[in-house]
């Protein structure tokens, strides 16, 4: 793949190819653990892909293996980081700006895939959860561990989780804090498959490729669609932008806001009162 940079950054990558924009957390001497600026940085290119009209999906994934071999996705928050209020950055103040980020990417009409090589632990493994699609390598790693370590994610990371895999599971991922095999996230719905490590990347390259064939529409509806069911008031409004971003489409729309501007009469009975 022709990967090309977009801009540097100090804690991701980030790169773009044939509709696809690759983001990678890359931070390997800590597991791909984020800090403030990490997550600024990824919010920082997830709205650049949004905005980028040729992208259609984005590959989320982190930089690896670590010198010791080992792989992460991500490692949750930086606990060397972390005050009494929050993730303190350069600036000095705390913040949970990871939660702005799972946000845009369950809001963000592209397609979002997770491509997880080891790790996937707290913060890092709702990440992933977020994300529309993941793609697992067979090292992968999946688990909670706020109630080990003094923390928890009570928000997508429990409610969302837990309609992904069902209550039961949910709460034993969260009350026990295990470790879970790829393999074993794929036999309960928590992902969408596993492939040998040295394949994820083209996995997800493959995969992005079938999408880009398909109507971008169609998927943006189906991407609000899905949230709509689950995201309350902020679902349906989703919803709702992509029915008025049909409608501004329609003929029917374009002769009213036409009148409108040579202030005449719309004709309004060109149009049907479709059964
Ligand atoms: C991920 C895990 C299980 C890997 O274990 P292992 O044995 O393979 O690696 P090791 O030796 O623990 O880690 C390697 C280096 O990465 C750092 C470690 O401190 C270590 O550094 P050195 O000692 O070599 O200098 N590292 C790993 N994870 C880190 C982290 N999260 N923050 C800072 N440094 C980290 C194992 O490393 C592990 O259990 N990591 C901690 C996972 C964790 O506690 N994550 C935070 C959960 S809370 C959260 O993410 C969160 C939330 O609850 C709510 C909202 C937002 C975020």
């Amino acid at each position: 793949t022709n990967w090309q940079e977009v801009k540097t950054y100090s804690d991701i990558l980030y790169h773009k190819a044939d509709g696809v924009a690759k983001v990678t957390i890359n931070r390997p001497e800590k597991r791909n653990a984020f800090r403030p600026e990490t997550v600024s940085q990824m919010f920082e290119a997830f709205c650049d892909a949004r905005e980028d009209q040729s992208i259609g999906v984005v590959l989320l994934t982190g930089a690896g293996p670590h010198t010791d071999g080992k792989y992460a996705f991500c490692a949750g928050g930086d606990q060397s980081v972390r005050g009494p209020m929050g993730y303190v950055g350069g600036d000095g103040v705390p913040r949970l700006n990871v939660l702005d980020l799972q946000k845009l990417i369950r809001s963000m009409p592209k397609v979002v895939i997770a491509l997880v090589a080891g790790y996937a632990i707290g913060g890092g493994h709702v990440l992933q959860l977020v994300c529309d699609l993941t793609i697992a390598a067979d090292n992968g790693i999946f688990g909670q561990i706020g109630p080990k370590m003094g923390s928890f994610d009570g928000g997508f990371g429990s409610s969302y989780l837990a309609r992904i895999v069902g209550q039961k599971k949910a709460r034993e991922i969260w009350y026990l804090c295990r470790q879970y095999s790829a393999q074993q996230a794929l036999d309960m719905g928590l992902i969408n498959t596993v492939v040998p490590v040295a394949d994820l990347e083209a996995e997800g390259l493959k995969w992005a490729g079938e999408i880009m064939q398909n109507s971008p529409l169609a998927i943006r509806c189906l991407k609000s669609g899905f949230n709509a069911d689950v995201d309350g008031q902020s679902g349906i409004q989703e919803l709702a932008g992509n029915a008025t971003l049909l409608y501004y489409m329609s003929d029917e729309a374009k002769e009213f806001h036409r009148a409108q501007r040579e202030k005449r009469k719309p004709d309004a009975r060109k149009f049907p009162w479709l059964p």
